[in-house]
């Protein structure tokens, strides 16, 4: 009966091409390894160094040159120990050689400013923990632990999936008419996450026109984004072009450290799942599993290649760093992720998309690691985890990090109609926002792609989208005349630009979905905010916030479009009007340059644009009979008023 059903389940769950453990146990050798990796090791901070410190090291030396045998401190022992070998280490003449001894490996993670101590058992692990708990040195001394990915929800029998919903607006054959202007991915019509008639979706195309637009031909920054999780096929037909490249060791010597940072051959990344803790070919970060590629694939899958799907930012923004370390059965361990941020802070990574957890209260090296991220402007994304549960009391490892730190966020699943999954978990107030993680087609190792389900493939949409809006907020500040963009501001303008359901509320802090350019409108309030704070620039003399909640365009955009980013913007504005029929050109275009003075200017309109005039001109005309057209952008706009209240 038991063998029976087993049989039924995997029947059912056929259609999930995931590298997942065929069978118990497999699953267990794996959590052994990862155990092996874990029980061994323990992550220390230390406390500031203090002057009586300095002083305390100048008595050692003046014993040491005396002839006496200065009893060292464990601080002393172990970030001495940092990056050399064993043998080194036994050759010590020491009182605590005991404990030095047993010391397999001593890791600093410079940029999280921890050490990790690997010992050769299980027992000496304990005897120095027992000693540095009661060392005045320690800040906080704690256990490695093991974690794994969020197993992917398997695929439901075809009638049981979520419906497609029903169009709920006229604009479909529009929308595709022109995103197909934008897009040549073959598969681009089968990533319904993105765009699709009922508009559940986070209206990717949308920004990514608003995005063009604004750029203008001009540069914006690159955003590195760490996918940690079980790895990256780098050579994947529509991942190669977006991997970032370590040029040290992509043109230098196999087999040797090229650029000295402690890894091997790290031409993308880093395997830090590998033992011991770092060593030979832990550069090399293919992809076992299969479940960090498709979330790679998600975030930045490379567009208008004629290759496989789009991913959710626009070109050129992201560049994904392969942080490996979960192994083929998708487990790993605290340090290990740890590790993969401070390779990632070294590197420049600015998010973190985090599609692992487990229940638990959470490791204070968690915390420690996040808020030096913190420091360095790094956002960290990650998933509520698929166990359909409440986890508002800070029960998961690592979403609930989110709670205390502004440049943490977490993530449930939507499905296609727009409603939480009922494997997703949620929280009142520990989830932040809601994005699409169901039948969420991407790529995997193989040059193919599949769809997988869960709340680790909404994690990356967010993920993505942060990367567009740093890249968005770093050229914007610049415009503006501030300060860079910070990771709390990202993450306010993802969860303030949100969109609104009422399915939602309750179950995220947002009681909103993840919506692209809405995150951007948010953000350039966001900014535009702080310039008038910071320097003077008027917000209200350059935007027509009144009216932003009335007039849309058929890019979904609002009239911030139309305005100081590029006061070109104003010259299609004429073919667009809000729901009672009245030309944008006017109140948009008032933002910036009377529109008067600009047609005398230039005599026309519209021909600085790339955007086929056939598709603007048929959204104008549909404009005034069609209902109104979605909203992209739930934020509330100035005199209190909600974008899309009519
Ligand atoms: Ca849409
Ligand atoms: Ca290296
Ligand atoms: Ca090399
Ligand atoms: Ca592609």
């Amino acid at each position: 009966m038991l063998l029976l059903s087993t049989i039924v389940v995997l029947l059912a769950s056929g259609c999930v091409a995931s590298v997942q453990p065929s069978d118990a146990k497999a699953s267990e050798a794996a959590k052994l390894s990862a155990t092996n990796r874990a029980k061994s090791r323990l992550l220390i901070s230390w406390k500031p160094e203090s002057p009586d410190r300095r002083l305390h090291e100048e008595d050692m030396q003046h014993l040491s040159e005396i002839g006496a045998t200065p009893v060292r401190s464990l601080r002393n022992i172990l970030t001495g120990l940092r990056g050399q070998k064993r043998e080194l280490a036994t050759a010590l003449e020491d009182p605590n050689a005991d404990i030095v001894r047993k010391v397999n490996e001593v890791v600093h993670l410079k940029q999280v400013d921890m050490d990790v101590v690997e010992m050769t058992d299980e027992e000496s692990k304990e005897t120095l923990l027992a000693a540095l708990r009661e060392d005045n040195d320690v800040e906080f001394v704690e256990e490695d632990s093991v974690v794994s990915l969020d197993p992917l929800v398997q695929n439901r029998a075809e009638n049981e999936t979520t419906p497609e919903p029903e169009e709920q607006h006229s604009l479909r054959n529009y929308t595709e008419a022109f995103w197909r202007t934008m897009v040549n991915d073959p598969l681009f019509g089968e990533q319904w996450y993105l765009d699709q008639p009922s508009d559940a979706d986070v209206d990717a195309p949308e920004a990514w026109a608003r995005w063009s637009a604004f750029l203008d031909g001009s540069d914006a920054p690159e955003i590195l984004v760490g996918i940690v999780d079980t790895g990256v096929d780098f050579s994947h037909p529509d991942l190669r072009d977006a991997m970032w490249r370590n040029e040290a060791e992509l043109f230098g010597e196999p087999g040797f450290d090229d650029d000295m940072n402690g890894v091997v051959d790290d031409v993308y990344g880093v395997d830090m799942s590998v033992y011991p803790f770092r060593g030979i070919a832990a550069g090399s970060i293919g992809d076992d599993n299969s479940h960090g590629t498709h979330c790679a694939g998600i975030a930045a899958a490379t567009h208008n290649n004629s290759e496989g799907i789009a991913g959710i930012a626009p070109p050129n923004v992201v560049r994904i760093v392969a942080l490996k370390f979960l192994d083929f059965f998708g487990f790993g361990t605290t340090a290990d992720a740890i590790a993969s941020f401070d390779y990632g802070l070294s590197n420049g990574v600015k998010i973190f998309s985090n599609s692992w957890g487990m229940f638990g209260s959470l490791p204070n090296a968690l915390r420690h690691a996040v808020d030096r991220g913190r420091q360095r402007g790094a956002l960290f994304i990650m998933a509520a985890g698929n166990d359909g549960r409440d986890i508002e009391f800070g029960l998961r490892i690592p979403a609930s990090l989110s709670l205390e730190f502004p440049n943490a966020i977490t993530v449930a699943a939507t499905k296609r109609d727009g409603e939480i999954a009922e494997w997703s978990n949620f929280a009142e107030t520990a989830v932040d926002i809601a994005a699409p993680g169901e039948k969420i087609l991407s790529t995997v190792p193989g040059a193919t792609y599949v769809e997988y389900s869960g709340t680790s493939m909404a994690t990356p949409a967010v993920a993505g989208t942060a990367a567009l809006l740093y890249s968005y907020g770093e050229v914007l500040a610049g415009r503006l005349g501030v300060s860079p963009v910070t990771p709390e501001e990202i993450k306010k303008a993802l969860t303030h630009g949100a969109q609104m359901t009422p399915e939602l509320k309750g179950k995220v802090k947002a009681g909103a979905a993840l919506n692209v350019p809405g995150a951007m409108s948010a953000l350039r309030g966001i900014l535009t905010d702080r310039a008038y704070a910071e320097n003077g620039f008027n917000p209200e003399s350059h935007r027509c916030s009144e009216l932003e909640a009335s007039f849309h365009d058929g890019l979904g955009a609002d009239c911030a479009f139309y305005g100081f980013d590029s006061a070109v913007r104003c010259d299609f504005a004429s073919l667009f009007k809000n729901f009672k029929g009245e030309s944008a050109a006017t109140s948009c275009c008032a933002c910036g340059t009377k529109p008067e003075s600009r047609e005398r200017e230039t005599g026309e309109t519209g021909g600085e644009i790339s955007i086929p005039t056939e598709v603007l001109s048929e959204s104008a005309e549909g404009r005034t009979s069609d209902p109104a057209p979605p909203v992209p952008s739930g934020r509330k706009l100035r005199g209190g008023r909600q974008a899309g209240s009519k």
